[in-house]
């Protein structure tokens, strides 16, 4: 009897973990919001970008590279928490107009084609490409909808300036993007799990092709692949309103 009982908790606790043990990595965060060409500000003292965290779990940034395709590189070497549903601010210098959660170094924002990338050891964990016409001076641009490639960024509201008169919202949500949902508290049905991961999974198939570019595109397409249930799960907490309110 003691065993049956046993066998069928464990039973319970795999299926448990099956729906909701997945853990948030940094590939499920987004890069919401981009100044690469301030105005009233010099670059040097002026550029920031920021992170949100969709998930239900905080995310530690400890170990991570920042970088580009270039020669462009920083890792963060102590703990930098983003907790859940919270926003972070990473910026070039201590007074981009505002006060930043981060201030990194050896890594700047081109005014005409640059790239944000966050790579765990050669794994390439989020990466965000832009080219002319992405920067425009004194503006940010932030990401109004999944998934998150270039094109998703748009121009803030010439009304929300910040700091000596340059246009964004550091640390503060985009007009477009949903809040946080959180998802790992809520077991799904395993049908309705199947369907949305097969779904997300197409979802973020997507972005990724369209968000990675061709020299790493194959390799990217393998970290896909091989992780559906993380990438799944900042698509399905960040999608339109429709996928997100199904599950809530
Ligand atoms: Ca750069
Ligand atoms: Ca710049
Ligand atoms: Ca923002």
């Amino acid at each position: 009897m003691k065993k049956e009982i046993a066998r069928l908790g464990l039973i319970c606790s795999l299926t448990f973990f099956t729906q909701t043990g997945f853990a948030a990595a940094v590939s499920d965060l987004l890069i919401t919001e981009v100044m690469a060409n301030p105005a009233a500000l010099s670059d040097s003292r002026g550029e920031w970008f920021e992170l949100f965290n969709p998930t239900d779990e905080q995310i530690n940034l400890l170990g991570i590279d920042l970088s580009d395709d270039g020669s462009n590189r920083h890792r963060f070497d102590s703990d930098l928490l983003i907790l859940p549903g919270e926003f972070l601010t990473l910026a070039r210098s201590a007074d981009p107009g505002f006060q930043p959660d981060y201030v990194y170094s050896n890594f700047t924002l081109s005014n005409s084609s640059d790239e944000i990338v966050l790579r765990d050891g050669l794994v390439e964990m989020l990466r965000l490409d832009y080219g002319p016409g992405f920067s425009v001076a004194g503006r940010s641009r932030e990401l109004e909808q999944l998934p998150m490639m270039a094109s998703n960024y748009g121009l803030t509201l010439a009304s929300l300036g910040y700091g000596a008169g340059d246009f964004g919202t550091p640390g503060g949500g985009a007009t477009g993007l949903p809040p946080a949902i959180a998802v790992s508290a809520v077991p799904l049905p395993a049908s309705v799990w199947l369907f949305t991961s097969g779904l997300l999974a197409a979802l973020s198939a997507a972005r990724h092709r369209t968000a990675f570019r061709s020299t790493t595109a194959d390799r990217n397409e393998t970290l896909v692949n091989a992780r559906p249930s993380l990438v799944s799960r900042a698509g399905l907490i960040a999608s339109p309103s429709g996928a997100a309110g199904m599950l809530s």
